[in-house]
């Protein structure tokens, strides 16, 4: 069968692991600015003050993107580059820079796609309570509204959040991302308020005559450690609820799975909320890189799951195990979940860290990223075969960048990166990736 017509491959990057210029042309400081910034919370202390010098390199890797061919560009708007402070005015240099970018981006045929929330959120609505505060949902949907004020003529897909569950877990959570909150259930309401707050984007966007809009969710199917324990599999059920199915039952069914397990009492749901947050969108955007361990939490544990490793896989140099089935099975799994509910899907991330350094010869030779992208996109191919509707596929990412608490330690990117001179090296990924592209166009 192939790919349908019109399938667009891309690249994906996010704004505070690429842009840099933390302070330059009024853009105001964001939990992460905060977060990096405390001694402790990113590996050696590393912040995204300066991150890949995107804000002025943009050009080159805007031709770094033209020489792969691809038909599509997935990347983040900074709130405070925008909104400074969160609420009140838009910063018209902030939005300068995106409007050059979309318009160099089009001279190239590249369709831009944005995302308007990577998890930067601005600091002043986090001394507010962050997305513990419902407030902080209408906050984002003015700033979706200034947004497509200024890019909707030109950009066409748009995407609400990236990876709401994340900023759930990991911020608000654990505390091992930004804002730091280590709240472990208390965190539920993050869920609700950033539901509302897609919802209520939709709203915005589509009120400035967007017509392609999408969110994109983080999935990891839940493997039992012990598939014969009882426990496990319950254990496994709780997590699937938690990673896959809270942030998109909600969205396509307008209902909550069932959280009893998982503090769902916490949430302030309120009379209209589940409509505004079933309000149609017109893709998913599915961001996958692992399968996940899971097995029955230890006593004491408030969480009804803990995590296991999963062992028998290779894995990438952040050790997570490459399981392309897992790819597979997710595409299927959304597809019987969801039947006729499930619009359009589109990869909107995929991709693996490996140390990837240049040779004496100074070439960056990443076979295994490219034998990671190569059984990921079989996998994808393969569910497009059974029916699956994927229309784009965005490979994380283009260039090495900010891994987050990370720091600049994992290397996802087609394109290395000198963070000492921003020398930029097209590794073979790279190659490989725009043959591809070129195959695949025909
Ligand atoms: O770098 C991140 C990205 O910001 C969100 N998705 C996962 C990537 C790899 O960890």
């Amino acid at each position: 069968m192939g790919l349908p017509e019109g399938f667009r491959w891309g690249v994906a990057t996010a704004a505070y692991q690429i842009e840099g210029a933390a302070t330059e042309d009024g853009r105001g400081p964001s939990i992460w600015d905060t977060f990096s910034a405390t001694p402790g919370r990113t590996r050696d202390g590393r912040t995204g003050e300066v991150a890949c010098d995107h804000y002025h390199r943009w050009p080159e890797d805007v031709d770094l993107m033209a020489g792969l061919g691809i038909d599509t560009y997935r990347f983040s708007l900074s709130w405070t580059r925008v909104r400074p402070t969160g609420g009140g005015a838009a910063n018209p240099k902030g939005l300068d820079f995106y409007d050059r970018l979309v318009d160099a981006l089009l001279d190239r045929g590249i369709a831009p796609a944005a995302t308007l929330y990577h998890w930067d959120l601005p600091q002043p609505l986090e001394d507010e309570g962050g997305w513990l505060n419902r407030d902080t949902a209408f906050r984002f949907a003015e700033f979706a509204y200034l947004a497509a004020e200024r890019l909707a003529d030109r950009v066409e897909l748009w995407m609400t959040l990236n990876e709401p569950v994340v900023t759930t877990a990991y911020g608000y959570g654990f505390g091992v991302y930004a804002p730091g909150r280590a709240l472990l259930l208390d965190a539920m309401p993050t869920a609700h308020n950033q539901l509302l707050a897609h919802g209520a984007a939709v709203t915005a966007l589509r009120s400035r005559g967007v017509r392609t809009i999408g969110i994109a969710n983080h999935y990891s199917p839940a493997r039992p450690a012990d598939p014969d324990s009882a426990a496990d599999r319950a254990a496994a059920g709780a997590f699937d609820i938690f990673m896959n199915r809270l942030y998109t039952e909600p969205l396509l069914t307008g209902r909550y799975p069932d959280l009893s397990a998982l503090g769902g009492e916490k949430l302030d749901i309120r009379d209209e909320d589940l409509a505004i947050i079933a309000s149609p969108i017109d893709f998913l955007g599915v961001n996958y890189y692992q399968p996940t361990g899971v097995t029955a939490p230890a006593e004491g544990n408030p969480l009804p799951f803990d995590l296991a490793e999963l062992s028998g896989h290779p894995v990438t140099g952040m050790g997570w195990p490459i399981v392309p089935d897992a790819f597979l099975e997710l595409l299927r799994s959304l597809k019987e979940r969801y039947g006729d509910r499930l619009p359009p899907l589109y990869i909107t991330e995929n991709g693996c860290s490996f140390p990837d350094e240049p040779g004496p010869d100074g070439a960056v030779d990443d076979a295994s990223r490219i034998a990671y992208l190569d059984a990921h996109i079989a996998a994808m191919r393969t569910a497009v075969d059974e029916g699956v509707d994927v229309r784009g596929y965005y490979t994380w990412s283009l260039l090495d960048n900010f891994e987050w608490s990370e720091g600049y330690g994992p290397r996802f990117g087609l394109v290395h990166v000198d963070y000492a001179t921003q020398q930029r090296t097209p590794k073979k990924s790279y190659a490989w990736y725009r043959d591809l592209i070129a195959a695949s166009h025909g």
